[in-house]
């Protein structure tokens, strides 16, 4: 059994799973609400384009610790560790040395726990393609991130962690992550240049991120973190419109989930999927396409967001697993 699983929930229903001393995150999307007293209660502040109103749910496989380290929100089951927090910007220019300090909080908190192994990391924050005191933000972020890593000694490029950064129109920085008591795989894609030897063209520092972590849970249980993906071949953007994007980075998901299936006894199968798609595009055709791809019951949640390359319109992240038995 692996330790948690995850899966979205109407808003209106996903609060009875706060009695359930499993949960280790409940994930609100769209405005931010007053920050919960609950440490498992978090918000993505990015609208969802559904027309309802989910929720993603962790559900560990047993009760879980929760608490507050350090302004870093964590809920624990002795597997795994789901971890939060959000800071304030002072200033547009200084994301880079709050990014650093983010990092640290959140290693520190994870080591604390004694969870010392940070699989994924969802990273939020606003204007993250606008130019601040000469260098673009999402750039200063992924320098201030590897400033963290490369003190943490996690900048080696065979642990680095999966990830997504997005941009948000709501102030601050929202770091989300997911750590362990042991280490995972790191799982590149064959049709992409690694993120971490990007040209300097992208920027003063590569990112500083792996295309997926592959964890082993113990016997048959696997899980699959697919980092943010997008319509990139090597390192270069392909394609103008939403669905020739969407086809390409659908190519790229396949071919992760080939590449990480291949240390497998049976493919890893999709979970589910969240799909983050630029402001004033229609998601309809592109989630009629993913459902065909993936088949019509697979889980997808689309959100409104702005992406780290000005060209690219949509971007897919997610979750496969070792198939149940
Ligand atoms: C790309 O392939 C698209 O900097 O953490 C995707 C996932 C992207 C994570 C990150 C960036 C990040 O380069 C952008």
């Amino acid at each position: 059994m692996t330790p948690f699983t995850v899966f979205y929930s109407d808003v209106a229903h996903a609060s009875a799973w706060l009695n359930d001393d499993r949960l280790l995150a409940l994930i609100r999307f769209g405005s931010p609400s007053p920050p919960a007293a609950d440490p498992r209660v978090c918000a993505i502040p990015l609208c969802e384009l559904g027309g309802g109103a989910p929720a993603e749910i962790w559900l560990g496989a047993r009760s879980a610790h929760t608490g507050v380290l350090d302004g870093v929100h964590y809920a624990d089951n002795g597997d795994a560790l789901f971890l939060h927090l959000h800071l304030d910007e002072s200033a547009p220019d200084l994301l880079s040395p709050l990014t650093t300090v983010a990092y640290q909080r959140l290693f520190a908190a994870a080591r604390a726990r004694g969870y010392p192994h940070v699989l994924r990391v969802w990273n939020y924050f606003s204007a993250i393609t606008r130019d601040a005191g000469g260098l673009e933000r999402y750039r200063a972020f992924c320098v201030g991130r590897h400033a963290a890593l490369r003190a943490e000694r996690a900048e080696r490029e065979t642990h680095l962690p999966a990830a997504s950064a997005i941009g948000t129109s709501e102030p601050g920085l929202r770091l989300f992550a997911l750590a362990a008591r042991s280490p995972g795989w790191q799982i590149e894609n064959p049709r992409q240049v690694s993120a971490f030897h990007y040209p300097s063209q992208y920027g003063p520092q590569s990112p500083s991120f792996s295309r997926a972590i592959l964890k082993h849970w113990g016997e048959q249980d696997y899980h699959l973190y697919i980092s943010g993906t997008a319509s990139v071949v090597g390192h270069a953007s392909q394609h103008l419109d939403l669905m020739a994007q969407l086809d390409e980075t659908l190519l790229n998901l396949a071919a992760l989930i080939a590449r990480a299936s291949q240390r497998m006894p049976a493919p890893l199968q999709p979970v589910l999927f969240r799909v983050y798609v630029r402001p004033d595009l229609d998601p309809a055709p592109a989630r009629e396409r993913i459902a065909r791809t993936f088949g019509p019951d697979i889980p997808l949640l689309f959100l409104r967001a702005e992406i780290c390359r000005r060209e690219l319109l949509i971007e897919i992240e997610g979750l496969a697993a070792s198939a149940t038995r």
